[in-house]
């Protein structure tokens, strides 16, 4: 670079730089340059500098490290407030009456995007990205974005970005005037500096000055649009009622209304529900104890057994990362319908847009379909997805502990059998993990990564890391009877049919748990699962509802009968036939029939989770907390703004929750009544 005069001074974690006429203000605060507090005391301090030195005719705002201000430090949320209120550091930067440029690499989110909202232009490297992501995190941008950014991009794309908070391409973003300028991709400090120099002579362009332009119309579309998607949260309407509050309401009374709409949201409960997710997904990829630089085994190529729904779902997440995969099955015909299920799923998705023809051609090129295990010899990592039966699963193991080169991972992907056992059968068990993927294992977000008794270190953090590359929330769980998630599930389903016995409808159930956020409930899961699915196939043999239902043929969805009729659409309604099935079932039962109440519900099948939660942090199979929470909102569509079971257990209390429990006649977790 050339520079003449540069002056350093260091303002903690903020330092200027003088270069010729222009101050260059650099925050440098890793991992992602948040706003903390002695970064918005620094900006302060650099930018007062800056405007009181009457040779310096233009100020740049850059970032070291990584990336532009990644937004307000979340650790702060929720602490008493120290340093410069941030607004009115926001606006000392904006009323400054020399040009102020952003210079963005990286990511400019939340608050980060708002500081550059009030410096008078933009200049950013192609690959940075943009956003106002607060949403994510049941909020809104809270320091002028809901006011700024429609003065800059006009109402439908502000409208768009707050209310969904994706991230927009630099490119994309200089499409709709978000970044005034593009740099070049290693040229952005000197770029920078050359066009806030450029800019001296036209001078400053405050964003609150700038007019606002486009069709408020477009806040009622985004509803419509995303009104099941937004069921249930309170974030998505705020960022749309703020934005429409910039289209009627001068700058300053905007910024007031979007204050008061922020605090709403900043003290409720879903706000921190959702921060405390940010932080649990993060924390998840962690493991208690291991060294954080210990070598991995590498994955340049990896085996699937079974080319069902499963173990398809499973191939497609490495062919999309450019992982070559054989796929072995038994019988040509369903490896022919397994590849055919595959191609199928990646020509819609490139029909959607989501992939070029090309793209679907180079991943379909890396798939080996073969009816050979002997084909899997050289993988480094193999899958095992067949029949849910531990003879099966032994036999398989066995004959891959004689096929696979030393040091391959050996994984199941069992979603209740016991992984040492299996592990056993083997030579290597300290290569043998458990991988449970949630069906569609493709789109599912959840990796269940299951240690072994004697699971070696490198491959348990092998397999976590495999999961983060292939998009995975990947959480570590401990052999137990359905490990983390299902070994929870079945602590519902099994007082939910308990209560069809004393009185309750699966409709009326259903509806407690679709209300509290879930995206069915224990009987719409049934359904779509199958009732016939481990049934003993003997009609006569009666012991349970679900024999009843299976006996008359009403297997679920998948033959348009279960706990619900469905038409050709798979749309459920109330059975009168298996309502009268239940009633048959319940009159022998001796119970009395009663009026249930919808708390009864929430305490008789969701307090058991939380409760079962407690056991299996007890018993070690869990290493945390946070973990079960990112089991249950990536594996079961727990709703995020309820911060997964045992956030929310915390939220209504152990001492409640204990109280009902034991008044249900549950034996309550040690640890549980501890808390209490
Ligand atoms: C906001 O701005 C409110 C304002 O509108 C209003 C104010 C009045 N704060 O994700 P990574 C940590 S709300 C504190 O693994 P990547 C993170 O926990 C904010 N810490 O990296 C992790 O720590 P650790 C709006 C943060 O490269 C480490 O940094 N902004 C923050 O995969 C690395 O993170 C957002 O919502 C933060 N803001 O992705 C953006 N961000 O190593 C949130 C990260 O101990 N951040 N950390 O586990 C992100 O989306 C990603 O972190 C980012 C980098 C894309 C930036």
């Amino acid at each position: 670079m050339a520079c003449a005069d540069i002056e350093e001074l260091t303002v903690q974690s903020v330092t200027t730089q003088k270069i010729d006429d222009i101050l260059v203000v650099l925050v440098d605060n890793p991992p992602v340059n948040a706003l903390s507090w002695h970064v918005r005391q620094g900006l302060k301090d650099g930018f007062e500098q800056a405007l009181a030195d009457d040779s310096v005719k233009a100020i740049v705002l850059r970032c070291t490290g990584s990336t532009f201000i990644a937004g307000a430090d979340i650790t702060e949320f929720g602490k008493p407030p120290q340093g410069p209120d941030f607004n009115a550091v926001l606006h000392m930067i904006e009323a400054a009456h020399k040009p102020v440029v952003a210079a963005i690499h990286g990511t400019a989110l939340g608050g980060g995007l708002e500081t550059a909202l009030v410096c008078h232009y933009r200049i950013a490297v192609p690959s940075a990205r943009l956003g106002v992501p607060e949403v994510k995190l049941g909020l809104l941008p809270g320091a002028g974005g809901t006011q700024r950014l429609p003065r800059v991009v006009g109402i439908e794309a502000a409208a768009t970005m707050c209310a969904l908070g994706e991230h927009l391409p630099a490119a994309k973003a200089a499409a709709i005037g978000l970044v005034d300028r593009l740099a070049g991709e290693d040229s952005l400090a000197e770029d920078a500096i050359a066009y806030a120099r450029e800019l001296i002579p036209a001078g400053p362009r405050p964003t609150r000055d700038r007019p606002l332009t486009g069709d408020v119309g477009v806040i009622e579309q985004l509803k419509a649009a995303n009104a099941k998607k937004w069921r249930g949260f309170d974030a998505p309407y705020a960022n749309l009622a703020c934005v429409e509050a910039a289209t009627r309401l001068p700058f300053d009374e905007g910024m007031q209304f979007e204050r008061t709409e922020f605090l709403k949201l900043m003290g409720g409960s879903q706000s921190a529900a959702q921060r405390h997710m940010f932080f649990a997904e993060r924390q998840a990829a962690k493991i208690d104890g291991l060294p954080k630089d210990l070598a991995l085994r590498a994955i340049k190529k990896v085996g699937v057994i079974g080319a069902g729904t499963m173990g398809g779902g499973i191939s497609m997440n490495f062919l999309s990362k450019g992982i070559p995969v054989t796929i072995v099955e038994m019988v040509q015909e369903n490896l022919d319908r397994g590849v055919g299920v595959i191609r199928k799923n990646y020509e819609n998705s490139a029909a959607k847009g989501r992939f070029t023809t090309e793209q679907v051609e180079g991943m379909m090129g890396l798939l080996t379909p073969s009816l050979a295990l002997e084909d899997l010899a050289d993988c480094d990592l193999v899958i095992e997805a067949v029949y849910e039966s531990m003879d099966v699963k032994k036999e398989v193991f066995g004959k891959l502990d004689a096929i696979c080169k030393p040091g391959a991972i050996l994984a199941s992907n069992t979603s209740y059998l016991d992984v040492d056992e299996i592990a056993e059968c083997t030579s290597r068990p300290q290569d043998v993990v458990g991988m449970h993927f949630f069906s569609p294992a493709n789109v599912m977000k959840l990796l269940e990564v299951v240690r072994g008794a004697k699971t070696a270190d490198d491959v348990l953090a092998t397999a976590m890391a495999i999961g983060k590359k292939i998009g995975k929330v990947a959480v570590v769980a401990g052999v137990c009877h359905g490990f983390i998630g299902n070994r929870m599930l079945s602590t519902r389903q099994q007082p939910a049919m308990q209560l069809l016995l004393e009185g309750a409808t699966p409709a009326q159930i259903d509806k407690v748990h679709t209300d509290f956020g879930m995206p069915m409930g224990p009987f719409q899961m049934s359904d779509l699962a199958g009732l016939d699915i481990g049934w003993h196939r003997d009609p006569s043999r009666i012991e349970t509802i679900r024999d009843a239902l299976c006996a008359a043929g009403r297997f679920g969805q998948k033959n348009g009968k279960g706990f619900y009729d469905y038409d050709e659409k798979r749309v459920g309604t109330p059975s009168a036939e298996a309502l009268a099935i239940i009633e048959e079932f319940r009159s022998t039962s001796n119970l009395p029939k009663r009026e249930i109440s919808d708390q009864e519900i929430v305490e008789r099948t969701l307090y058991p989770m939380v409760n079962e939660g407690y056991k299996i942090l007890q018993e070690g199979k869990a290493q945390r907390p946070s973990d079960i929470d990112v089991v249950w909102i990536y594996g079961y569509g727990w709703p995020i703004y309820r911060g997964g079971p045992m956030f929310w257990g915390d939220l209504e209390g152990a001492g409640k929750i204990v109280e009902a429990l034991e008044r249900h006649g549950v034996a309550v977790a040690e640890s549980l009544k501890a808390k209490a």
